[in-house]
């Protein structure tokens, strides 16, 4: 395996692009060596510029739940194409991707689209206020919500990975209404809200995917709704990995926990750039032109975007795949764990159906100070074998690794030997 094209690519990228990269989780900052550069995906498989071809478990970050150009995806696109491709008013579209998402949450009657994951929660996070007319958010440690300002503090994701305590370039103002907890500690939201009477809302990834898979506790969320709800402020449900993912419903549909205000990207779009917030009516009216809370986008509820999601979220809900992830995700926790034992590697693997990844020690991981326990070193090791194994993981052990519905027994047999070729080595450090 050869990485020659893709090395060429990275060198001439670094003139005009910052790391030649255009998000910073896609460089190889914490596992060496540089990103490869993609040609090409199809089903399961992402093929580099090389002709090197992964069962790929990155997928986009999330969005590809399908697998790779999945035809139906295809041909609704190819075919609106042709209507045009951005027209700054309202199409059928909209209304139709509008009642598939509502009818996936109980809890929201009208939904926004926007453009990505990050627009999503800065709006959810507006509206929280808006609506409760305070000004402070709680939010977890290692929870990542994008990278807006008011939330990029004890993030986790690309800073964990960079390990960065939190971005330059963020005014003191702007975090100054941002309260920290710990991820599964009721009583450190508790002690919030014991000292402030201004809190809007509790934001929450109800399955933390960006620090790692981490997964909410006995009746944590429940504990959380009813916690927010006493003091007067709304539980904010950060769904832009989990939702149509961990159920069509949602990390909320499996977890019997109905939000306030949930926030969608990734398979919404189905890999087109789609994110959106919605509540209960109550509490959408606050948005203009029904409200005063002004949020607004140029190619919001793009058309060509709104097809891909409408394509995608049709098929999803026909294939109804969450069994298959279930077992398919349990087949791969087995294989890490038994790997593991089997060259004497000390791992926790944290699953919640299409989603997991294996930290590299020997704690319990069910906060992001316990994620950061991990061997990161290790994990360098583990990937780039994996790599050479035909395998794509995200670069990093604070990234979670998704399932596709495409994946196949071959791609089941390739990942496994993989993870024993990977465990071996990762024994040898
Ligand atoms: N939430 C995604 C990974 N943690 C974001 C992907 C990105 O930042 O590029």
């Amino acid at each position: 395996m050869n990485f020659k094209k893709s090395q060429k690519l990275y060198n001439k990228g670094l003139v005009n692009l910052v790391g030649a990269v255009n998000s910073p989780v896609r460089a190889f900052a914490s596992v060496g060596g540089n990103p490869l550069f993609i040609d090409k995906a199809k089903g399961s498989k992402i093929i580099d510029v090389d002709g090197n071809s992964y069962v790929d478990y990155v997928l986009s970050y999330g969005p590809m739940i399908l697998g790779h150009r999945h035809k139906k995806v295809q041909k609704a696109v190819t075919k609106a194409l042709k209507n045009g491709y951005s027209f700054g008013a309202s199409t059928e579209n909209e209304i139709k991707l509008a009642k598939i998402v509502c009818s996936a949450f109980p809890g929201m009657d009208k939904v926004r689209f926007v453009n990505s994951g990050t627009e999503a929660v800065l709006s959810g996070i507006r509206l929280a206020r808006a609506y409760t007319g305070k000004d402070k958010i709680i939010k977890f440690s290692g929870c990542y919500h994008g990278h807006q300002d008011s939330l990029l503090v004890a993030a986790g994701s690309g800073l964990a990975t960079l390990s960065l305590p939190g971005s330059k370039g963020v005014p003191e103002g702007a975090v100054k209404n941002t309260l920290i907890a710990n991820y599964n500690d009721l009583e450190s939201v508790k002690a919030h809200f014991e000292k402030h009477d201004d809190i809007a809302g509790v934001i929450i990834e109800p399955v933390g995917g960006n620090m790692g898979v981490v997964i909410p506790q006995n009746e944590f969320l429940k504990d959380l709704k009813e916690l927010a709800h006493k003091n007067g402020a709304v539980l904010i449900a950060d769904e832009v990995m989990t939702g149509f993912r961990s159920m069509f419903g949602g990390a909320q549909e499996v977890l019997g926990v109905e939000a306030d205000i949930t926030c969608l990207g990734k398979v919404i779009g189905g890999g087109f750039p789609v994110g959106a917030y919605g509540a209960r009516n109550e509490i959408m009216e606050n948005v203009a032109p029904l409200g005063g809370m002004y949020q607004a986008g140029t190619l919001s509820g793009n058309p060509i975007a709104m097809v891909g999601g409408i394509a995608t979220l049709t098929t999803l809900k026909k294939q109804n795949p969450y069994k298959k992830f279930d077992a398919i995700g349990a087949e791969i926790e087995q294989s890490l764990l038994d790997s593991a034992k089997k060259y004497e590697v000390d791992v926790t693997v944290n699953r919640f159906g299409s989603m997991l990844n294996p930290f590299f020690t020997t704690k319990k991981v069910t906060n992001f100070e316990e994620a950061q326990t991990s061997d990161t070193k290790k994990f360098a090791a583990f990937f780039w074998e994996m790599i050479k194994n035909g395998i794509f993981l995200p670069p990093s052990q604070f990234e979670a690794w998704f399932l596709s519905s495409a994946i196949n027994k071959k791609d089941m047999e390739k990942t496994k030997y993989a993870i024993y070729n990977a465990m071996k080595v990762v024994s040898k450090l």
